[in-house]
């Protein structure tokens, strides 16, 4: 199916992102979906439904390329209805509702069904909410041009919180953002509402998110301000509509009196009027429970408290002398009567504890497990150091069985081209979520950790740390909105494959043209592991430049050993890596066996975590037969390659996208290829001072497009 040369040119600037309801450009299938969508109802009077309502008006209209009425009354003629039994007599007579009430709260079903001797395509569930997911789900069919006939789809999110975590700070900076600024106007709410406030809802349920932390987990107290408040409540007012709850990260300071000196992480500074933060003081239990009450009071279906203590200097327990059980368990019990979640952050690493950073989290978390109130998760990064480029999973997955926690992604690009490269993410956190952990045996993964069926977790999360900004296309890099879309779909269904997703964002966001699809998804697909092999192959980590974290540097310093490169590196005349073999750090033994043996072990350690567990010589042989130094620099130059044909492909297409976002990501891309062939440049010649073996010819002038892969 060709798309009409017509649309190619048109503008279009990526505000609409995967919501982009363009005519549906087979007119086979427009034909099938006019003939099928005649009539459409979508009886009821609540909020949300209301909001489905809009949706399908706006996307069919758009889809199907003219005017669409959408009626509250009984679905007359062949059509869609959508609704619940209870919003529905019509979907109430179908008998289904023991189906229905298997998808749960937000669940749905999508069937085609008879309705007064008429065909009909019905979207039912159990709760408003579900008829929105559904609602989507219809329009994504449309979209990527699915046919009608014979439908029978069910379902319900694996995991029952899914939220992006935004890094925004009041002042509207976003940390590690790199698409302008916070979306969030704090200073003109709560009086004026941003209308993308709602474009920012619908893009979120249409992908299954239903929880925002809106302020960064270094947080200021002063969100919790009553003033502040206000303005949280106008937030959860909009994005309830969408069932999106609001969630806040909180500064364990905050009962503190308000500093003079308050300093960059306000260790010592609050909104409050007390002289400690100390968990077991009553004075300031009961500050907490009052905050909370206030906070409900205003925000009746407020999620929770995202906390960071007691890391890169933001205040915690440890101050007073407590640990993250007072701290944490203290917060819950004043969340707790009006149902409200702690996360608590497992990013914690106080060298007291080891030598080796990475070891920090899991020595500090895994005795307290099953100590926790009900209430708290504790939400970790998927690796145990912090969002590098690959990491292994983080050991404390399927190590806390009596303790729900909480994945944290990091859907901003911080170490990986922030708003420059484009790297899709969706094949890295597979990686991360299909890996075996084998706490109760073969087959226990990640995946299974956090969506509580290995451990019969009680609840059960989802994190991202948002890309999103006040640029128009709100990402930055109009392939950011990828992640963006990946991230939502696979907190829903973390069965769905990377490919599969990035094939519907394709086709919703830019075409249905199956060549350029594949093009592009193919693009799409390789740029991690690209992304992996110019910065860090082979599990190096923790090489970027400081601070910004753009860019290649080896041999800084700091002012804390555990953030400089060569902490993590280790080059030396011995070879290069970090060693947490049993010879080493013993990092290996956070891991169940028969992984923790497999990591041990140099001849069967993945090679792709092989710089991370050992320490390896200059000449140790590979199993592609070449040294481990040659292994380097044919892992770079193929990295580059790649980021170069990924140039190309993108040159091929201009004449299948649309002009503006093509030129965008073309600028863009350049860089990437720029920036791709600095890497091995920097990292190379720094590291054969300890090898003292060749670079290959052409190696420092950029000649690594011409690299032979076959080899
Ligand atoms: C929000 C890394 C980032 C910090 C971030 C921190 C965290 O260290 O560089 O910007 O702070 O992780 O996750 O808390």
């Amino acid at each position: 199916m060709k798309e009409a040369a017509s649309l190619v040119g048109l503008p279009r600037d990526g505000y609409e992102l995967w919501l982009d309801y363009r005519p549906v450009q087979s007119a086979e299938r427009l034909g099938a979906y006019r003939a099928s969508l005649q009539s459409i109802a979508v009886p009821g009077d609540f909020s949300t439904l209301a909001v489905a309502r809009a949706e399908l008006q706006r996307g069919l209209s758009g889809l199907l390329d003219g005017p669409v009425e959408i009626s509250q009354d009984q679905l007359q003629g062949p059509g869609l209805l959508a609704g619940t039994p209870q919003t529905s007599s019509q979907i109430a007579a179908l008998g289904w509702d023991e189906q229905i009430a298997a998808q749960g709260p937000e669940g749905y079903l999508i069937r085609s069904a008879m309705m007064g001797g008429k065909p009909a395509v019905v979207i039912a569930a159990g709760s408003e909410m579900g008829v929105l997911y559904g609602s989507f789900h219809l329009l994504r069919l449309l979209q990527t041009q699915q046919p009608l006939a014979g439908l029978d789809i069910a379902e319900r999110p694996k995991i029952q919180l899914r939220l992006l975590d935004h890094w925004d700070n009041l002042n509207r900076s976003v940390e590690r953002g790199y698409a302008g600024k916070s979306l969030w106007k704090w200073e003109e709410l709560p009086d004026t509402l941003d209308p993308r406030y709602h474009d920012y809802a619908r893009a979120c349920a249409s992908i299954g998110i239903n929880g925002a932390v809106l302020n960064n987990v270094n947080a200021n107290p002063l969100i919790l301000r009553s003033d502040y408040l206000e303005k949280v409540v106008a937030l959860a007012n909009v994005l309830r509509l969408y069932g999106i709850r609001v969630h806040l990260s909180a500064n364990f300071a905050s009962p503190l009196r308000p500093s003079d000196t308050p300093g960059r992480f306000r260790r010592v500074n609050g909104i409050g009027n007390l002289d400690t933060a100390d968990p077991l003081d009553p004075d300031v239990r009961q500050w907490w429970k009052e905050k909370a009450d206030e906070i409900y009071h205003h925000i009746p279906d407020f999620g929770g408290f995202l906390v960071k203590a007691n890391s890169e200097g933001m205040p915690g327990p440890f101050d007073y002398g407590r640990t993250h059980l007072d701290g944490a368990n203290m917060l819950a019990r004043a969340l707790a009567p009006h149902g409200g979640i702690v996360m608590w952050r497992a990013f914690v690493y106080d060298p007291h504890v080891d030598p080796d950073r990475t070891k920090r989290a899991y020595k500090e978390f895994v005795p307290l497990d099953g100590e926790f109130e009900p209430n708290v998760f504790v939400q970790v990064k998927n690796g145990p150091l912090d969002f590098q480029p690959r990491e292994p999973f983080h050991p404390l997955f399927g190590a806390m069985p009596k303790t729900p926690l909480m994945m944290e992604f990091q859907v901003t690009q911080e170490y990986l081209g922030q708003g420059i490269h484009l790297v899709y993410l969706a094949p890295m956190w597979k990686e991360v979520l299909d890996a075996d952990t084998f706490a109760q045996g073969e087959g226990s993964t990640v995946a299974q950790v956090i969506d509580g069926s290995l451990h019969g977790y009680p609840m059960t999360g989802v994190a991202g740390v948002a890309n999103i900004g006040s640029d128009r296309n709100w990402c930055g890099h109009h392939f950011a909105q990828a992640n963006w879309y990946a991230f939502g779909r696979l907190a829903w269904n973390h069965t769905l494959s990377p490919e599969q997703i990035a094939e519907e964002w394709i086709r919703a966001t830019f075409t249905n043209d199956d060549g350029t699809v594949a093009t592009i998804r193919d693009m799409m697909m390789g740029s991690w592991e690209a992304c992996v092999n110019t910065m860090m192959p082979l599990c190096l980590h923790h090489i970027m430049r400081e601070g910004h974290h753009y860019g290649p540097d080896l041999e800084y310093n700091a002012g804390r050993e555990d953030w400089n490169p060569q902490y993590y590196h280790r080059a030396d005349a011995a070879g290069l890596g970090y060693d947490r073999s049993s010879s080493g750090s013993n990092a290996v033994a956070q891991y169940f066996p028969p992984l923790c043996d497999e990591f041990d072990d140099l001849t069967t350690c993945p090679e792709k975590y092989l710089l991370w567990f050992h320490h390896v010589p200059w000449d140790y042989e590979m199993r592609s037969g070449r040294t481990l130094w040659d292994e380097l620099v044919w892992r770079y130059a193929h990295g580059v390659a790649a980021v170069s044909r990924m140039l190309e492909t993108w040159t091929g297409l201009k004449s299948c996208v649309d002009s503006q976002r093509y030129e965008e990501v073309l600028k863009k891309l350049s860089t990437q290829v720029s920036d791709a062939a600095e890497w091995p440049q920097v990292c190379l010649s720094y590291f054969q001072k300890f090898s003292r073996r060749p670079i290959p010819a052409g190696i420092s002038d950029g000649a690594f497009q011409q690299h032979d892969e076959s080899r």
